[in-house]
């Protein structure tokens, strides 16, 4: 109930009443997010790293990215399920976390309105800060859950302001959790007695007890995480993905039953193209370029591998069993024998960021690294990147390029 006598201007102290605010329950919620926020933005460098943005141009979505990228390293290709765990651990966690960073941006609400805008200098630093605390985190969350629903609403510049973002965002992170881990902390070890400006001067009848309001977030949060979590598995567990756009619908059944991210048709790739007597795989290195029809392909030693589609949308597949030629051995053919160089692939596909990847000489030495032709048994679907696509262990699901047409081996 509105209380007549209430104060109508928002930055005055008694007009927020709920009797929840406070420094205990804005404490609890900013340790949660204090874990949580931190293992997004490591996930979520990783994540950049697996690109190997810095082996190549066309792999490099941030090319401005100076001293942000220090950190690159080179991706291995092991533990096979490296990209897929971190993808998914990224992605539900951030999902998961948006009740806990709502609810906290709620209990502090009181702050964002506070009058005068700045008391003293560092009570200005401490506010502008807050704006990049408050405004950043607002963009990433929405930014991230943009590219995994909407499917590329800003094609190409999506890595770039998520990633600018994340470095903007996370170096107010740290300025804030130095600014108030000692109240964190004196609040934890004495609930009772710590009281600040998020109480209200003239609360309302509590309607909820502080730990049933927490309980109420972390239903809010689970919820999410169940109907999120399944798109990193097959099967029917994959249907439970109600909140995924990868997940919910069924992607069919028997070997090339799995997910599809890009279809054929979206790619601009017409059958024909792909068809036996046209289709072509051009491979060029050291000694010059060899020229391999299908069957040709089919006579070298073929391998089978079991590994994941891992995508940075944060849907995955379980391992599926391909098979076709190794990448290495397509080096050996145009000159590279025991130690492979780097590699640029090139698709049928005409235009779009993803008709072409490089991959690091760690991943075309792989020997499960492979240019399949077959999975789980069947010739690949023109959907999954017939005639031929590339696999490679713990690489993000965009180095695997389908419909290649062309390899280009050397150091890059
Ligand atoms: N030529 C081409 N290859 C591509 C893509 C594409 O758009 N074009 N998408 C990539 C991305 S982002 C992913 S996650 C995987 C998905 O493979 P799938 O559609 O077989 O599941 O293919 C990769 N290979
Ligand atoms: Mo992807």
């Amino acid at each position: 109930m509105r209380d007549p006598d209430a104060p109508r201007s928002p930055s005055s102290p008694g007009f927020w009443r709920s009797p929840l605010r406070g420094p205990w329950f804005t404490s609890v919620l900013g340790l949660v997010l204090l874990v949580g926020i931190t293992v997004l933005f490591v996930t979520g460098l990783v994540s950049y790293a697996a690109y190997n943005p810095d082996l190549s141009p066309v792999n490099d979505k941030t090319p401005d990215k100076g001293i942000l990228g220090f950190y690159l390293f080179a991706w291995p290709t092991d533990p096979h399920w490296l990209y897929r765990l971190n993808q998914g651990v990224h992605v539900t966690l951030g999902i998961t976390l948006i009740p806990v960073l709502l609810a906290k941006l709620w209990s502090v609400v009181p702050r964002l309105f506070a009058l005068p805008p700045a008391r003293s200098l560092a009570h200005a630093l401490e506010r502008v800060s807050l704006l990049l605390l408050v405004g950043g985190a607002l963009f990433q969350f929405v930014t991230g859950v943009l590219n995994i629903q909407l499917d590329y609403v800003f094609p190409g510049s999506f890595y770039t302001l998520h990633f600018y973002g994340a470095w903007v965002f996370f170096a107010a992170f740290v300025v804030h959790v130095l600014l108030r881990m000692p109240t964190v902390l004196r609040t934890l070890r004495h609930p009772r007695e710590e009281r600040n400006d998020l109480v209200s001067p003239r609360p309302a009848e509590p309607t909820v007890s502080r730990r049933g309001a927490l309980w109420f977030v972390g239903g809010g949060s689970l919820l999410l995480f169940a109907t999120t979590v399944g798109q990193n598995f097959d099967g029917p567990l994959r249907r439970t993905a109600l909140l995924a756009p990868h997940g919910g619908a069924d992607p069919g059944s028997g070997p090339n039953g799995f997910q599809i991210n890009k279809t054929a048709a979206y790619a601009g790739i017409d059958a024909a193209e792909t068809g036996e007597d046209v289709w072509r795989l051009v491979v060029t290195g050291r000694t010059g370029t060899v020229r391999l029809r299908r069957d040709e392909l089919l006579r070298l030693p073929q391998y089978s591998a079991a590994l994941p589609i891992a995508c940075v949308e944060g849907w995955s597949t379980s391992d599926q069993w391909w098979r076709g030629v190794r990448l290495r051995d397509l080096a050996a053919l145009v000159g590279y024998g025991d130690d492979p160089p780097d590699v640029f692939v090139e698709s049928l596909q005409r235009s779009g960021a993803f008709r072409e990847a490089a991959l690091r000489a760690n991943q075309v030495a792989d020997p499960r690294s492979l240019l399949a032709l077959y999975v789980n048994g069947e010739e690949l679907s023109l959907d999954h990147g017939r005639p031929a696509r590339i696999i490679v262990p713990a690489a993000p699901g965009v180095l695997n390029t389908k419909w290649v047409a062309r390899m280009t081996f050397g150091d890059l």
